[in-house]
Formats: C-alpha cells, structure tokens, sequence
C-alpha cells in the first residue's frame, strides 16, 4: 500500500439514519471505506444496510407517512426554508467536505450546496402553492377541482457527481407534497448525504419522514426497488442500471421516475461569437471532470471556423491546471475513482483504435508527482465522426469529440443522431436558426449561446429518449413526480346528475 493510504487512527463508523435516530447499526455488519480521489487518503467509514435496515426504514416511513401527509403544507414548506437557512451557513464546510470525497473544485462544490439551497428556498415557497385546479363542471349546481396527494413513502437512489444537489432535487419536492423518503446515496459521497440530513433534522424534520441508508445499489437499491412498502423510485444514475429500475418498477405496478444518460453536444455555427463559443466548450467538457450526464461529450463545429475553433480549444485544455480540487487554482479534479478512471481509458483506447479518431490533446492517465495517489486523467479531444462509439456511448468523464459539419441542417442532424436526449446547445447570432433549433433538437434541455451544463433548479431538468422515462425533475414539475392527482366532484343539486347523459339532451 502507498504510504499516504496509511492512516495510524481509523475514523469513526457512521450510522444510518432512521426513525430520527442516527446509531442503528447492526452489529458485524460489513462497512465501507469513503476515500478522496485525489490522494487516497481515508475519509469516513460507513455501514452497508442490511435487510434488517431497510425493514426498519420502510416501517419507520410507513408509520410517519400517516402523520406527515396532514401536516399543511405551508408548515412542511417552513421546515424547508429553515433547512435552506442551515445549508446557506454551512455552504463552506460542506462544499469542503464535497471535494475530498469527490474532487470536483471548491467552486462548484460550493455550487452544489448553493443547488440545495436554491433548491429549498423554492419548495418552501410551493408550500404556499401547490396549485390545484378548479374548473366548472358540465353540470349544474356541482363543483369541480383537482388536488395533489401524496404517494407515500418514496425511495430516492442518487449518484456521486452532484453529491448535495440532486438528492435535495428528489427529497425536498418528496417531502413537500407529504410523502415520506428514505435516501441511498452513492457509497461515492456519503457525507454530502449525511450532512443535507443532518440540516433537514435540525430543520424540524419529524422522526421517520427522512431516512438515510446507506450500501450498493445491487443490495440496497435492489432491496428498496423491490420492497413492497416502498410507493415510488426515483433514480438517478446509469442507463444499464436504470433500466433495471424500471424494469422491477413497471413488473410490480410502482411509480418511478428515472434520470439516466447523456451525449449532450454543442453546435458551433460560422457565425458564432467563437471566443464564447470556447468558453462554453471548455467548461461544458471538463467542468465536474466531464463527470455530469449534461457534459458536453460532442462538439459539433460548422467547417468554415473548424480549424480556427479546434486549434484553440486544444490551446486552452492543454492549459488546464489538473489538480486537487481544495487548491484554488486548480480547474479540473480527478475522476471519482479508479475505475471510473479505467472506463475513460479504455473509451479513449477505442476511439484511437477502433474508431479511428485522431486524438488531438490527453488521452493519458495522469499518475506521477502530486498525481500519484489520485484518479487524474488528462483532458481529451478527439476529431470523429458520429457514427464512431465515443460519439455515441456516454463516457462520463474528460473526453469530448469534435465533429466537423456542412451546415445547420447536419448539424441538427448529427446532435439529434444519438440515443439520449438531455441537453444540447447552439452558438450563432442568428435567430432564425436559434428558432429552428428550439423548434428541432431532441433535448429536454436547450440552450442558446450558452453551454450544456448549468441548469436552474425552477425549470424542469430531465431529458427526451433513453434518457428518462418522460419524468422532469426540479421546477413546479418536480411536483408531479412526487403527487398524484386526484379530481374531486361536489355535487350539491340535491339529484342524480349524470355526466356525459344529462348535459346533452338524451331523453332520461
Ligand atoms: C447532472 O449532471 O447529473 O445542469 C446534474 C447542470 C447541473 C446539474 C447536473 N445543474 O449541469
């Protein structure tokens, strides 16, 4: 073992969160290792659920559910809002922990809490909301409306890469409709997890509404997926293992929302504003380390600013600073782990070798010097065409392809011509093309001179084809998610009225 993996002091074993209680380990339960991927060194231990602890968590949110579900609203909504308060002070420890567990920069771990804020404060303010509708019924003297209920308790499975933000996207609009929830998140970032727990307990968040479970999703995700008691999945992550989601969710009748993949591209017009167009590019690519299913994996570049726009964005990756995350200069982190690392190797290695791109930057591990005992990876770009597998397969990581184009036409064409549909971007400075692009990508996102990372929490995020299954997370549609709705009739005429008979001149 490398020396700096070496720790004379073990640190403490976490526990679970369930029923408002953090300690309920079982006793010889197999635990985990939370390590930082830019130097090994060990963070944090935790415990893998057992079965036992997932009884547990489903009976506590089961019970709690009956009491939650009538709490008013506007009452759940304060709970957020005090949540929102302790996350924005603690915005710089939490994002400091972000980075050592998972390595993305200080400034946009910082952004990742800012997600969760931003995320509270806006279901706290759907407290006083949470629109129904009415809507005059086709008959006279009788009322019509519809309200939202609550589905019950909801399992929430998320992934590494937004380690505070995206768990806040399911749990907060979750608990604002009433449900109950019980969180696994990636055994990746478990104290992101713990600590947006540990903040929505202090807000006031009654025993057993939110639990916390820890372990893999092969155990624990399978466990919930399946559990009778669970009313709704929803699951961030990879298509492979989404689609075992879905699969057990649509076999046993349960409710499930799903966010998978991405192979978001950016078109790049002859008329762009180039230099805009490189920062975009830059940062859509190698922001987060390429690891957000919204990075920009594909950069399709008109043929007239092609080589101009190439040459300089191999210029400016290249002058990338790589480093540990906690270091204020540094732009890039490493990868999540080594075989996430592994994986972006290997894709590079096809792209050279079976693809037939050429590599214009990267393509390597970074191991030597300060890298040593970290998961870097160069930044990587290659020239391909569309058809080649890196620019079809998500790789999640530092890697972006440039295709070259003819014209808008195939440029739509080619950012259409790929199973996922999240997002996608445009520069050009001429809006009929603007329009038309609006009109045309396939995307649940869009965006116009701006890059394919970096959506608000009050609009609706999720994306077309295999990458979801019809869902939106965040925004006022987040609320659909975690609702069901339910159409009320009133009927104070005091008779038998009967719809579709009565309103259309049948003879009764
Ligand atoms: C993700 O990549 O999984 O739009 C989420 C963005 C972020 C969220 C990304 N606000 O890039």
């Amino acid at each position: 073992m490398k020396k700096s993996l070496l720790q004379s002091s073990r640190p403490k074993l976490h526990s679970h969160f369930i029923n408002g209680r953090w300690g309920q380990t079982a006793p010889n339960g197999k635990s985990f290792e939370n390590r930082d991927p830019a130097n090994g060194q060990l963070l944090s231990v935790y415990p893998e659920a057992t079965r036992r602890d997932v009884e547990d968590a489903v009976a506590a949110a089961r019970k709690a559910f009956g009491m939650w579900r009538q709490v008013p609203v506007a009452k759940r909504g304060e709970i957020l809002l005090k949540a929102m308060r302790f996350l924005e002070e603690r915005k710089e420890p939490y994002a400091h922990a972000m980075t050592r567990e998972m390595g993305k920069v200080l400034s946009e771990t910082r952004g990742d809490v800012q997600e969760a804020v931003d995320t509270a404060f806006y279901y706290a303010g759907e407290g006083r909301r949470l629109f129904g509708q009415t809507t005059p019924s086709e008959l006279t003297d009788k009322f019509a409306m519809s309200v939202r209920a609550p589905v019950g308790v909801c399992a929430l499975i998320t992934p590494w890469n937004f380690p505070m933000a995206i768990p806040s996207w399911k749990i907060l609009p979750a608990l604002l409709c009433g449900n109950t929830v019980i969180l696994k998140p990636s055994s990746f970032t478990p104290d992101s997890a713990r600590h947006l727990a540990e903040a929505l307990q202090e807000a006031g968040v009654p025993d057993g509404v939110m639990n916390l479970l820890y372990g893999s999703g092969a155990a624990v995700g399978i466990w919930l997926t399946e559990h009778p008691g669970i009313d709704l999945v929803s699951f961030t992550g990879s298509s492979l293992t989404g689609s075992k989601v879905g699969e057990t969710c649509g076999r046993i009748f349960k409710k499930c929302s799903l966010e998978m993949g991405g192979k978001n591209a950016q078109i790049v017009m002859d008329d762009a504003d180039l230099s805009l167009a490189l920062e975009g590019a830059l940062w859509g690519a190698f922001g987060t380390t390429g690891q957000r299913c919204t990075a920009t994996s594909r950069l399709i570049v008109h043929e007239r600013v092609f080589k101009e726009f190439s040459e300089h964005l191999v210029a400016r990756a290249e002058s990338l600073r790589v480093g540990n995350g906690l270091d204020p200069k540094v732009q890039m982190g490493p990868l999540i782990n080594d075989a996430q690392r592994a994986k972006v190797h290997q894709y590079v290695q096809v792209g050279k070798n079976k693809d037939g791109a050429t590599l214009l930057t990267g393509g390597q591990i970074l191991c030597k010097g300060d890298f040593e005992n970290g998961f870097f990876y160069a930044p990587t770009i290659f020239h391909g065409d569309t058809g080649m597998t890196i620019a079809q397969e998500e790789i999640f990581g530092p890697v972006t392809v440039l295709i070259r184009v003819k014209s808008f036409d195939e440029a739509i064409q080619v950012l259409n011509d790929s199973v996922y549909g999240l997002s996608g971007s445009i520069y050009t400075q001429d809006v009929n093309r603007v329009m038309r692009a609006i009109r045309d990508m396939q995307t649940g996102i869009t965006y116009v001179n701006a890059p394919t990372i970096g959506a608000e929490v009050h609009l609706p995020f999720g994306g077309v084809k295999r990458t979801g299954n019809g869902h939106r997370e965040a925004g006022a549609q987040a609320l659909d998610i975690f609702s069901e709705w339910k159409a009320v009739y009133i009927d104070y005429s005091g008779k038998l009225q009967r719809a579709q008979i009565d309103t259309h001149g049948s003879e009764a």
